[in-house]
C-alpha cells in the first residue's frame, strides 16, 4: 500500500517517448537524427523532471500549509552518485523508460553512463547522508538536507605505475539536469573583522561584529524523490559568490583589481571538497566552508520559520530540529546563539534554551586524530564573535554544570572544557557539540557504547539521557533494487514486491534457503553479475578474471585501521604457499580492491602501491595457474560500488576491533548475498547477530581483547620472530621480487608493522584471519551450502535498511510526524 503519492499521474511508455522527443527539440535544440547519447540523456532527464517537479511542488505546498515540524540535516558531504536510474526507479517509471528508449533505438544503460557521479563526499559519512535523505523522502518525513555545492567533488583516482594520482573532478562541467538554482533565496554571510563592545542608553553591554568580508550564498536545490513518489524533498546546496554590494564598489583601477581578487576568494569557498586528510587538519578554508554553509542554512531556516510563525521565537524548537552529521557543522551552535542574542536581542538563557532543544549530534569516529579541533587563534581571526560566544558557553557550562556536580575539581574541568588548554589552545568541536545538543548518538551499538565509555564519560555523568544509539542503514532502493535487478526480480517473484519499502519482508526469503530451485536461481544470478563485473574489470584494467573464482571484495577508503594491508598479507601467504607447493589445493580466488587514499596520507598510498605491484607479479605468474588474481579497481566511487557489490562472494570487513564506527559497505555486500569475513567491530557485530554464526566468518581480537593487549604492551616483533610465515612475507616485501631492480620499494608496510609498532594489530590478528578465510573457502566448496548461506545473508539483512535508521532517529531524537502529501 502506498503511504502517499506526491506525483499525480505517471506517464505511459508512449507519453514518455513523446516527452523525450519534445525535450530533445524544445530544450536541447537538436533532433532525433543527430542527437548524441548525452543529448538523449538530457532530454530523458527533462522528461522525468516534469514529474519530479510536480511532486516537489505538491510536497512543498503540503508542508507549508500544514506548518510541519521538520528535520534539517546538516552535512559537509553528500555522496549521491548518479541520480538517473535512482529517480526513474523511485518515481516508478524505470521499466516504462527502458521500453520507451528501446523503441527510440536507445539502450538505457548507455544513457545512464552519460552521467557523472555526484561525488560530494569522501566515503561512509557522505553516503550515509545520501541514504538518509532517500529514506526521509520515502517515509514522508518533512526534511531538508543542507550542504555545500562544491564545484569539484572528491578527486578522481588514476594509477601511474601502480601509484595513485589525483585528478580534479568536474562533475558539473556540462551542467547538471537535476538541480534548480534559487536566486530568490540567496543569503549573505560574514567572516573576519573584529568585535566592538558598545553600551546602549540603559548601560546594557552590546557586542557588535564588524565583519571583514561579506559573502553571498546561492542555493541549488536537488529534488530527492521518495520511493514510489512518496514525498519529493530537497537537498539544498550552497554555492559561494562574492557579494556584489561589497566587492565591486570601487573607484580606481587598484580597487578594481582588488575587488576581482576578493571575488575569486569568495568563490573559492565552495570550490573543492576536502578529502579527509590529517595533514589538512586545521585549514582556514575548511573552517570558512563549515561556517559558510551553516550560516546560510540557519538563515534559510529562520526565514521560513518567520514566514509561518512571525517574530515569536517560542515555537522554534517545536518546529525545527537540526541534525549535525559529525562535528563538521558544529559551528552552527554558536552561530544560532549569535543570531538570537546579537541580532534578535534575546537574553542568553532563552537563546541557549532554544539551541539545546534544536541541535542533535551524530558521532562517526573515536580515532583521537580524527576528532575535530580548531586553534583558538584561527577561530578568533575568522569568527571573532563566535569565539567569544564559545567562551561564554564554556564558562557557564563549567560553572553551572561541572562545578555543581564536581565542586572544585579542576581535573574534571580540564577534561570537560570546550577549550583544550595546551601550548596552542584549541576549540574542541566534539565537546561543543555534546554541550549544545539535546541528543548525541553513535552509529552502531558497540560504537555508541564506546562513545559513552571512552570518549565522553564525564558528559554521560552530567547528562545520562542525552546519549543514544542509531545503527546505520543503507537504502535498499539503490543498494538492491537498482544495482542488482536480477536479484530484485527473483525477490519480487518469490516474496512479493513490498520489500523495497519494508525490508523486513526479506525474512520470507529465508524459507527458500534450502530450495534447490531457488538456490540455483540465486547462484545463477550471482554468476551473471560476476560475468558482468569481469567485463568491467577487463575494460578498466585489462585483467582477465574467471567468473567461477571466488570474488573477494574489499571496498572502502584506504586507511590503516581498515587494514587493507592485512588482506595483502593474506594474499601473499596464499601466493607463497602456491610457490612452495605447486599443487597447492585452493578454490580459485579473485581479490578485488577499491579505495582512494587521502592525498597526504603517505602510508595509505604506499599500501595502494604495494597491492598494485603484488597484483602485477601474481597476475603474470604462470605458476599460479589462475588460482589467484588481484585487481585494484581505479577510481572507486558509488557507480563502481554498484557494479562490484552485486558480484561479490566474500565481503572483507577487517578493521581492528573498536576502530570502525559502523561501516555501511558491510551492509550493502551482505544484503546482496556476500559472506562477510569480519572482525567484531562496528555494525559487523549486529550483522552477525542477524545472520547467525553459520553465515558469517568472524575472526580476530574483540574490543576488550584489543584494550587488554594494548594495556599489557603489544610487541609486534614477537609475531615476526615466532611466526615463520609472517616473517617470510614481511621479508619478501623488502626484496625486489615485486619491484624488479628496486629493492625496498615496498618496505614501508613492514616498517610500520615492526618499527612502527603495528598500531592496528595487523600481526596479532593475522593467523586468525587466515583461518577465517580457510573456513570461507571450505564453505564455498559446497556450492549448495554456500547458496544457502548467501540466501540467508540477503534474507536476514532487513534490519539494515536506512528506513529503520530514520525511524529510530524520529523516535529517539527528532520526534517528527510523517506528512501525507496531497495533490493540487
Ligand atoms: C576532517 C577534517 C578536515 C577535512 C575532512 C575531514 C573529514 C571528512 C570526512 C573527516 C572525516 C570524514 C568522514 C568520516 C567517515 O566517513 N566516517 C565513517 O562514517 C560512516 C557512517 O557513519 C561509518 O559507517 C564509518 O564507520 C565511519 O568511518
Amino acid at each position: 500500500a502506498k503511504a502517499s503519492v506526491a506525483i499525480a499521474a505517471l506517464p505511459s511508455t508512449e507519453e514518455l517517448k513523446n516527452s523525450i522527443i519534445k525535450h530533445l527539440h524544445g530544450s536541447l535544440g537538436t533532433d532525433v537524427n543527430k542527437a548524441s547519447p548525452q543529448a538523449w540523456w538530457r532530454a530523458t532527464c527533462a522528461a522525468v523532471n516534469e514529474y519530479v517537479y510536480d511532486g516537489l511542488r505538491n510536497t512543498q505546498r503540503t508542508h507549508y500549509l500544514q506548518n510541519t515540524r521538520a528535520v534539517h540535516y546538516f552535512s559537509l558531504e553528500y555522496l549521491m552518485g548518479r541520480l538517473f536510474s535512482n529517480n526513474l526507479h523511485n518515481i516508478g517509471v524505470y521499466d516504462a523508460a527502458k521500453v520507451a528508449l528501446a523503441e527510440l533505438g536507445l539502450n538505457i544503460a548507455d544513457l545512464e553512463d552519460q552521467e557523472e557521479d555526484m561525488a560530494l563526499g569522501n566515503g561512509g559519512l557522505g553516503r550515509l547522508a545520501a541514504c538518509f535523505i532517500d529514506s526521509m523522502a520515502t517515509l514522508n518525513f518533512p526534511a531538508i538536507g543542507y550542504g555545500i555545492h562544491y564545484e569539484h567533488g572528491l578527486f578522481k583516482q588514476e594509477f601511474s605505475d601502480g601509484r595513485q594520482i589525483e585528478r580534479p573532478d568536474s562533475w558539473r562541467e556540462y551542467g547538471n539536469p537535476w538541480e534548480i538554482c534559487r536566486p530568490e533565496s540567496i543569503q549573505e554571510i560574514s567572516v573576519y573583522g573584529y568585535v566592538e563592545t558598545t553600551y546602549d542608553l540603559q548601560g546594557k553591554m552590546k557586542k557588535v561584529w564588524h565583519p571583514g568580508r561579506i559573502i553571498k550564498g546561492v542555493p541549488w536545490d536537488i529534488p530527492v524523490v521518495g520511493y514510489q513518489g512518496s514525498s519529493v524533498n530537497v537537498l539544498r546546496l550552497w554555492e559561494s559568490r562574492a557579494s556584489d554590494f561589497f566587492n565591486w564598489d570601487v573607484f580606481n583601477s587598484g580597487g578594481y583589481i582588488d575587488a576581482a581578487r576578493q571575488n575569486i576568494e569568495a568563490e573559492t569557498i565552495s570550490k573543492v571538497l576536502y578529502p579527509n586528510d590529517e595533514t589538512d587538519a586545521g585549514k582556514e578554508l575548511r573552517l570558512i566552508q563549515q561556517y559558510f554553509f551553516c550560516s546560510c542554512s540557519l538563515k534559510d531556516i529562520i526565514r521560513r520559520y518567520k514566514r509561518a510563525n512571525g517574530d515569536d521565537w517560542s515555537k522554534f524548537p517545536q518546529q525545527v530540529a537540526i541534525q549535525l552529521n559529525d562535528t563538521h557543522p558544529a559551528v552552527a551552535i554558536p552561530e544560532l546563539m549569535r543570531i538570537l542574542v546579537d541580532r534578535a536581542d534575546m537574553g542568553w538563557d532563552d537563546a541557549w534554551n532554544i539551541c539545546q532543544h534544536v541541535f542533535a549530534y551524530t558521532n562517526h569516529t573515536l580515532l583521537p586524530e580524527a576528532l575535530e579541533k580548531w586553534s583558538v587563534r584561527l577561530f578568533e581571526k575568522v569568527l571573532p564573535r563566535h569565539l567569544e560566544i564559545i567562551y561564554e558557553i564554556n564558562r557557564r557550562f563549567l560553572v553551572e554544570q561541572v562545578d555543581v556536580l564536581w565542586p572544585g575539581d579542576n581535573d574534571k574541568k580540564r577534561k570537560l572544557s570546550i577549550i583544550e588548554e595546551s601550548h596552542e589552545p584549541m576549540v574542541r568541536m566534539g565537546h561543543l557539540s555534546v554541550v549544545g545538543s539535546f541528543r548525541v548518538n553513535g552509529v552502531a551499538q558497540i560504537h555508541s557504547e564506546l562513545v559513552k565509555s571512552d570518549l565522553f564519560p564525564e558528559m554521560v555523568a552530567l547528562w545520562p539521557d542525552k546519549f543514544t544509539n542509531v545503527t546505520n542503514g543503507v537504502t535498499p532502493r539503490r543498494w538492491l533494487k537498482a544495482c542488482n535487478p536480477r536479484l530484485a526480480k527473483l525477490l519480487d517473484e518469490t516474496i512479493g514486491d513490498e520489500w523495497p519499502r519494508d525490508l523486513k519482508q526479506l525474512e520470507k526469503f529465508a524459507a527458500f534457503a534450502d530450495d534447490p530451485a531457488i538456490q540455483d536461481a540465486f547462484m545463477a544470478i550471482k554468476q551473471q553479475n560476476k560475468a558482468d563485473l569481469a567485463t568491467v574489470v577487463k575494460k578498466l584494467t585489462n585483467i582477465s578474471i574467471d567468473p567461477h573464482a571466488i570474488f573477494d571484495v574489499q571496498i572502502k577508503r584506504l586507511h590503516e585501521y581498515k587494514r587493507q594491508h592485512l588482506n595483502l598479507l593474506h594474499i601473499l601467504a596464499l601466493y607463497r604457499r602456491i610457490l612452495q607447493n605447486p599443487d597447492y589445493d585452493m578454490v580459485p580466488r579473485v581479490f578485488l580492491f577499491g579505495a582512494k587514499a587521502a592525498p597526504g596520507y603517505k602510508l595509505a598510498k604506499e599500501i595502494i602501491y604495494a597491492i598494485n605491484k603484488v597484483a602485477e607479479k601474481i597476475n603474470n605468474d604462470k605458476r599460479v595457474k589462475n588460482r589467484l588474481k588481484v585487481v585494484f579497481m581505479p577510481n572507486y566511487r558509488v557507480t563502481l560500488a554498484e557494479k562490484m557489490i552485486p558480484a561479490a562472494d566474500v565481503s572483507e570487513q577487517i578493521s581492528t576491533a573498536g576502530k570502525e564506527a559502523s561501516g555501511t559497505g558491510n551492509m550493502k555486500l551482505a544484503l546482496n548475498g556476500a559472506i562477510t569475513v569480519g572482525t567484531l567491530d562496528g555494525a559487523n557485530i549486529e550483522i552477525a547477530e542477524e545472520v547467525g554464526p553459520d553465515n558469517i566468518s568472524i575472526f580476530g581480537l574483540t574490543v576488550d581483547e584489543v584494550k587488554a593487549l594494548q594495556a599489557k604492551g603489544y610487541h609486534s616483533w614477537d609475531y615476526y620472530y615466532q611466526d615463520t610465515e609472517i616473517k617470510a612475507i614481511l621479508d619478501w616485501l623488502e626484496t625486489d621480487y615485486f619491484t624488479p631492480g628496486k629493492p625496498g620499494e615496498l618496505s614501508a608496510i613492514k616498517r610500520s608493522l615492526l618499527e612502527g609498532g603495528d598500531p592496528y594489530l595487523v600481526l596479532a590478528d593475522f593467523q586468525s584471519y587466515v583461518k577465517a578465510q580457510e573456513k570461507v573457502e571450505s564453505w564455498y566448496r559446497d556450492q549448495s551450502g554456500w547458496a544457502k548461506k548467501a540466501i540467508l545473508n540477503t534474507a536476514l539483512m532487513g534490519k539494515f535498511t536506512s528506513d529503520r535508521s530514520i525511524e529510530d532517529y524520529v523516535e529517539r531524537v527528532w520526534k517528527l510526524d510523517a506528512c501525507k502529501i496531497s495533490q493540487d
